[in-house]
């Protein structure tokens, strides 16, 4: 037991009581015991290596290249992505794909290339394989993205999975981005980030890895190309980067590095080159388009561990009234549950909770409840009944349930990675939707079952369906929640057919966008939490999942009234504006830290209701082209090298640059600034970039930059759809998208076209159509103008 075990078991110990803290205690042992037996031991490995070639066999979109130990079947999709798997691995099944996977390319074919190495030409890619088994990524203009040596496998003398590893060479100049959610990004730094999700137990800042959600992919952005590489295989494992390094004027660049070592699992992965919007748009196509909102997610929700009662509820909701602060949304945490059930409510203390979801409706705001997967093993309890009729549960290697501890004491945990299981899951949100629920939050779902020491989760051996293929919970783990988040999200599907679901998930895999979105989990209050609530963020959008934020304020202790400012005023501008906090936290709601707090905070909310139709085009663009909402800095510019560096602001859609203060004491930062003229948009003053800028950060706001020629949708003061106009840059021209609102149905709207320029003195506003310009149908406002 280490020292954050130990306080881990405090800490469960401390929140349950004695009786639950001893349970936690003996779940550890059974678990270590499970493992004990459950599991082959290693034992000797054989190591094995590809070995010179012999021979290929071509195939659709590429083919088959064979080595003495090994074969390599390569193929280029039609979505210009590559697939490439070693040992026979194909890219079926996978829990990563939306469907099936994408047909080959007819027009790319295996050829013979120099030193008896094969090459497949594709029209954005050429992969070059060499005689010994080294795969090499190229553009089509010949310059090298990646270089993956050849694999190496260590496989048990007594049979089983393969360990392997698989150590690649950048470009020097490259950076790393994504591997799920890391705290210390979005830039990833040297070091060894783990992929198994893991819920850190205490709150986390920066320093802290692995957390809830991990996968398996790479953005890679160099001078020559961006690509994102996928390793599709669920296992654990680690990935150790290392940045390269231009060798200054000697000409000799060390490359960066990438090693990942997998504990099991297909060695197959697939990657896609060009510019980040273009690999974002291939990513989505190959893993499912981002399951879009309803418009009142995209507004602020407030949440809290412990708001008690039903009275609670209403005198928050009437503080936000009272105030004139817009609220859309109120959680409920675990606390609603009866003894901590999952779908039951303590009548006691929510007696009328149908009423109350109805009053809060009629008022615009919508509850969300949490919902925890492990369910309380005991006979009579509702959901344990049903589940043990449909044999949900996952078992161990014996037949026997597996036991874990959470919330309602001991519990078992429903396998949902068997389809059948997630039917019957999913059908239990009638409940939920019976009582006046509209959304779903996914928590503890890595999965967790408190541990006294060693890991808190399901012992590797436990078994699970694996849609039918079998397996034990060493490939099924990282893909618990994603199964979880399909469970509920075909569910809300099918009992409610003519709305579109909203769910979140703590933790999820390559693929969890298809169900919704997350948030960051249990940040740490704190400053280096704020910064760690911004590098999930971003990160996260770079993996296709775009729709997550921070629990504002962070979720122990109390925030300084500056934290708690900054990081409001940071949450209004991310794709989730939820502010959350646990139990034992200090208030989190708006009017606790002070007059002039509120003031300012109020400034916060009103802009974000304002930019509302600009969050419904992000996210119906999310949707359909996976560009993420938040984009880093060097988004549209990848070889600007001071972009790539930059952590600390982030763009929102095309039009705007926010740059959030994540210090205290601060009254200004600096800006760097992507090429183009960008206008403060308080002072409307203009600056030209590439640039870095020293703006005004006072405590009434964070700068957020608007870029000449925006045209972007706000609410106008009669709340219908208005278009700010950013002057473009003097003789420039510009332009925006706008998707109008059609509802929480599954309408979708056309995206309308809006350009600008300049005609004498005045800036022109046109909708571009198929049939050339035309009127408008939305009043304009254009702003900039006279500064430049
Ligand atoms: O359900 C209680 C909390 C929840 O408020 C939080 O958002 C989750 O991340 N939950 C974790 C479980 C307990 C954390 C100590």
């Amino acid at each position: 037991m280490d020292g954050r075990d130990l306080v881990r078991s405090v800490k469960a110990v401390g929140s349950n009581g004695a009786a639950q803290g001893w349970r936690t205690v003996r779940a550890a042992w059974r678990r270590r015991r499970a493992d004990a037996s459950g599991l082959v031991p290693r034992g000797a490995e054989r190591a094995r290596v590809p070995g010179p070639v012999l021979d290929v066999e071509p195939g659709p979109g590429g083919g088959l290249v064979r080595f003495t130990r090994s074969e390599l079947r390569i193929t280029v999709a039609v979505n210009g992505a590559v697939f490439w798997g070693w040992d026979g691995a194909a890219p079926e099944p996978s829990y990563a794909l939306a469907g099936r996977s994408p047909k080959p390319d007819p027009r790319a074919v295996l050829e013979p290339d120099k030193d008896g190495g094969w090459r497949v030409v594709a029209e954005r890619v050429t992969v070059v394989v060499s005689r010994n088994g080294a795969v090499e990524v190229r553009t089509p203009g010949g310059v090298t993205l990646r270089r993956d040596l050849p694999p190496r496998w260590w496989e048990p003398v007594g049979g089983g999975a393969a360990r392997w590893m698989q150590r690649s060479e950048v470009a020097a100049d490259a950076r790393f981005f994504g591997l799920g959610g890391r705290a210390s990004g979005p830039r990833l730094r040297d070091g060894t980030y783990r992929l198994w999700n893991t819920d850190p137990g205490l709150s986390f800042g920066p320093g802290d890895d692995p957390l809830y959600i991990t996968m398996p992919v790479q953005m890679v952005v160099a001078d020559a190309a961006t690509h994102l590489v996928f390793h599709d295989s669920t296992w654990d494992g680690t990935v150790t980067l290392r940045e390269g390094e231009e060798g200054a004027g000697s000409g000799h660049d060390r490359a960066g590095t990438s090693e990942l070592r997998m504990d099991g699992g297909p060695l197959r992965c697939w990657v896609m080159v060009g510019t980040p919007a273009r690999v974002l748009r291939t990513w989505a196509s190959l893993t499912g388009a981002a399951a879009l909102p309803p418009t009142w997610a995209l507004g602020h929700h407030h949440a809290r561990w412990g708001f008690g009662s039903e009275q609670e509820v209403r005198r928050i909701v009437a503080g936000y009234q009272e105030r004139g602060l817009p609220l859309d949304a109120v959680h409920l945490d675990i606390d609603h549950f009866d003894a901590h059930q999952v779908f039951t409510v303590d009548r006691e203390r929510f007696p009328k909770l149908p009423m109350l979801a109805k009053e809060l409706r009629r008022d615009g705001i919508r509850l969300v409840s949490i919902v925890d997967p492990a369910v309380k093993a005991e006979r009579g309890n509702a959901v344990y009944d049903s589940g043990s009729a449909v044999d949900a549960f996952v078992r161990d290697s014996a037949r026997r349930p597996v036991h874990g501890v959470v919330w309602p004491g001991e519990s078992v945990y429903p396998d949902f990675t068997r389809a059948r299981v997630r039917r019957w899951w999913g059908e239990l949100y009638e409940e939920r939707l019976a009582q006046g629920f509209a959304g779903f939050w996914h928590d503890m779902n890595e999965p967790v079952s408190f541990a006294a020491f060693g890991e808190n989760t399901l012992p590797r051996s436990a078994r699970h369906d694996l849609e039918g293929r079998g397996g034990d919970h060493r490939e099924a783990h990282n893909v618990y929640a994603l199964c979880m988040a399909q469970a509920g999200y075909e569910g809300l599907r099918e009992l409610t057919p003519e709305e579109r679901p909203f769910t979140f998930s703590r933790s999820g895999w390559a693929g969890m966008q298809r169900y919704g979105g997350t948030w960051s989990g249990d940040v740490a209050t704190g400053w280096p939490g704020l910064r760690a609530s911004l590098s999930l963020v971003v990160g996260l959008g770079l993996c296709g999942v775009p729709y997550s934020g921070p629990d504002v304020g962070g979720f122990e202790g109390s925030p300084s009234p500056e934290l708690y400012l900054r990081w409001f005023q940071l949450g209004a501008y991310l794709p989730l504006f939820r502010t959350h906090a646990s139990l034992r936290a200090g208030r989190r709601e708006p009017w606790e830290f002070g007059d002039q707090i509120l003031e300012h905070a109020r400034v916060a909310l009103v802009e974000r209701q304002r930019l509302l139709p600009y969050f419904v085009t992000l996210a119906h663009l999310a949707h359909r082209t996976g560009a993420p909402y938040v984009r880093p800095v060097w988004w549209g510019a990848p070889e600007d090298r001071a972009l790539r560096d930059c952590d600390d602001a982030f763009l929102l859609g095309d039009c705007l640059l926010v740059a959030p203060v994540l210090d205290p004491g601060t009254d200004r930062r600096a800006v760097q600034l992507p090429r183009g003229h960008w206008y403060d948009t308080v002072t409307e003053e203009c600056y030209e970039g590439p640039a870095q800028v020293l703006l005004d950060a006072p405590l009434s706001r964070i700068p957020v930059l608007a870029r000449a020629g925006a045209v972007i949708p706000v609410r106008g003061a009669d709340g219908g759809l208005q278009l700010e106009v950013w002057a473009p840059a003097p003789g420039g021209t510009g332009g925006g998208l706008v998707v109008p609102d059609a509802g929480d149905g599954w309408d979708e709207p056309e995206i309308e076209r809006y350009v600008t320029r300049w005609e004498g003195k005045r800036v022109i506003v046109e909708r571009d159509g198929e049939d050339g310009a035309s009127a408008l149908s939305y009043p304009v406002r254009v702003r900039g103008l006279g500064v430049l």
